[in-house]
């Protein structure tokens, strides 16, 4: 009888499993590569004799890094040491939106610079959005009660450039935790992330976090240019009102987006220009080189899984994409 635990971590072809809170390192069985299907940490698995045998259906998915089952995502930036970047904020909320998984967001290193603009600027951006918002600093252990408060009862995934803080807070509310933190100078010297791997780490009974080397180069060229206002909480809802159904919201007449521009952010809607871009170049791409599955990702592998993980009905267009994309990074790694 094989037993049902959770991959905590990969490193190489060794994938440990938690089991009843003891850790147990297996390695994949030969049917399961045969398949081409990717464990990921995340993954609940049925192990046995140190082999895992199947995986069992995924609740959530998220690329770049691979990581599934996670019910958060907190995205955590600077407010400096490297500055509050806007874009880059939008580009990890509108990743996350993609991935339908509900987004916090963390705005760390209020030590530095807290200025009474940059908080309003936040909240009369992203409040409205929908989204809960919280300050710390992990260094004078401000704000990290409503981290904390953030992570019970869930399994979160920390997401957010390199240097930003996410392994810091972790260690703030958990200090017998003590995970490898960079520094930021050095950082930029090698250009690596202090973070390598995905690992989840138990805070209580019932919180777990996954700490990750943050979301590196996430780029929207995986899906179609009028597919990025879905991303948007604020362009979703108007889109049904443009003229056309095709509209991109960027110089279309009877464009419902274009008539409340008033009414949205300049980051946002900047952010949101440059993915359309992104996607744009990608569409161009896939109309080159003939349709998506067959050129950029050539590999089938993953078909099979992805099947099996998407319970929920989605559009079949939004799951191709999916698998588009999760086959792409198979193929990257
Ligand atoms: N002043 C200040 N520095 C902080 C704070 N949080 C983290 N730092 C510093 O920022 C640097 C980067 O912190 P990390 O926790 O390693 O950042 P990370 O987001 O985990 O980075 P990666 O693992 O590379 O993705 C370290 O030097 C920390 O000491 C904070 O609240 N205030
Ligand atoms: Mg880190
Ligand atoms: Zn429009």
């Amino acid at each position: 009888m094989s037993n049902i635990g959770q991959i905590y971590k990969i490193h190489s072809d060794f994938y440990y499993v938690n089991y009843n809170n003891q850790i147990f390192e297996c390695k994949l069985r030969e049917v399961l590569k045969k398949q081409h299907l990717k464990v990921v940490t995340g993954d609940f698995v049925h192990f046995e004799n140190g082999a895992i045998e199947d995986i069992l259906p995924r609740k959530s998915y998220i690329s770049h890094p691979d990581c599934a089952n996670v019910e958060q995502i907190i995205i955590v930036s600077a407010i400096k040491e490297p500055d509050l970047d806007f874009v880059q904020l939008n580009r990890y909320i509108a990743f996350s939106e993609y991935y339908n998984i509900p987004i916090k967001l963390c705005f760390n290193k209020n030590d530095l610079s807290l200025d009474d603009k940059i908080i309003d600027k936040v909240f009369s951006i992203y409040e409205p959005l929908g989204y809960d918002i919280i300050f710390t600093s992990a260094i004078e252990q401000e704000g990290t009660d409503d981290f904390k408060n953030l992570l019970t009862g869930k399994i979160s995934v920390l997401a957010g450039g390199s240097g930003v803080g996410k392994s810091s807070l972790i260690n703030a509310i958990n200090p017998d935790i003590n995970l490898r933190t960079g520094n930021v100078s050095d950082r930029s010297k090698r250009g690596t992330h202090t973070t390598r791997h995905c690992e989840i780490i138990s805070l209580d009974i019932n919180s777990k976090i996954v700490d990750t080397p943050g979301f590196s180069n996430l780029k929207f060229d995986f899906l179609m240019p009028n597919e990025v206002g879905k991303l948007f909480n604020e362009i979703k809802p108007l889109e049904q009102y443009c003229k056309f159904s095709d509209c991109l919201h960027i110089h279309e007449s009877g464009c419902a987006i274009l008539e409340n521009i008033e009414n949205i952010d300049a980051t946002r809607y900047k952010s949101y220009i440059a993915f359309v871009n992104e996607a744009k170049e990608y569409k161009e791409h896939v109309k080159y080189n003939g349709t998506k599955s067959e050129t950029r990702f050539k590999q089938s592998s993953n078909k099979k899984r992805t099947v099996k993980i998407s319970h929920k009905k989605r559009e079949s267009a939004r799951n191709t994409l999916k698998q588009n994309i999760q086959q792409h990074y198979d193929k990257e790694q």
